[in-house]
């Protein structure tokens, strides 16, 4: 018998973006609560994770840390498959990570498809420093259509947002998915009610609260656990 704690949404997230614009620092900000001034290079790929509550539900959310150098091209490509939410990043004090974003966009494209994404500018502490002006970076992510977050690892700023929001637009899309494979299988009468509306007009859904065990094996059927 599973019970009803047992069951758990997991969200996988890529971070991606050019070498040194703070995607480690990000996640060890966000899982772990620290920050570290020194730049060490990641190395291929790392993976750190962290439970939030969306709407009363536990999400965990897997985030895998990719190497923003190019040398590790091959090797990071092959993780972006199966996820499910994309985070680019750039640095306020790095031109050319602005530049590469669109071509990041473009690569988790390729593995994934369209997934929800968001546009993050990191350093925003480093404002004065800055090389891209914030009606450039608006212009991006609208061409981009993708939300747009500045953020400072170091002074933590904004960084859950990043990820509370990329949570709570995946689990909408879950529970749409699973309410439409509820759907699929229930039995359905013609209407009896005139004043009765909804989607299927003419049709009257009827729903019954779903044994644990049928709804574990929705959600894997959906692919969320
Ligand atoms: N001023 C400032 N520095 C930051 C911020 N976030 C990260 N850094 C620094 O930027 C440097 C690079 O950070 P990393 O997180 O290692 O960069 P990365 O994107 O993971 O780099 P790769 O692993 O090579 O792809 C480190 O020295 C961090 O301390 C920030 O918000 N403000
Ligand atoms: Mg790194």
């Amino acid at each position: 018998m599973i019970r009803e704690e047992e069951l758990e949404i997991a969200i996988k997230v890529v971070i991606v973006g050019n070498g040194g614009v703070g995607k480690s620092s990000m996640i060890q900000r966000y899982c772990k609560g620290i920050y570290t001034k020194d730049y060490k290079k990641t190395i291929g790929v790392d993976f750190l994770e962290r439970m939030i509550d969306i709407d009363g539900e536990d999400v965990r959310i897997m985030l895998w840390d990719t190497a923003g150098q190019e040398e590790f091209d091959a090797i990071t490509k092959a993780y972006y498959r199966g996820a499910q939410a994309c985070v680019i990043t750039f640095s306020t004090t790095d031109r050319n990570s602005f530049e590469a974003v669109k071509d990041w966009k473009k690569k988790v494209e390729n593995e994934c498809g369209e997934i929800p994404t968001v546009l993050v500018q990191n350093k925003i502490d480093l404002i004065e420093q800055s090389i891209v002006t914030f009606e450039e970076t608006e212009l991006l992510a609208k061409n981009l259509g993708v939300r747009l977050f500045q953020t400072s690892v170091k002074e933590d700023l904004n960084v859950s947002n990043v990820f509370r929001f990329l949570a709570t637009k995946c689990h909408e899309i879950i529970k749409q998915q699973y309410n439409n494979v509820l759907s699929q299988n229930t039995p359905t009468i013609s209407q009896f009610n005139p004043t009765f509306h909804s989607k299927n007009s003419g049709t009257i859904v009827l729903t019954r609260p779903l044994r644990k065990s049928k709804r574990k094996s929705m959600l894997k059927k959906c692919g969320w656990i």
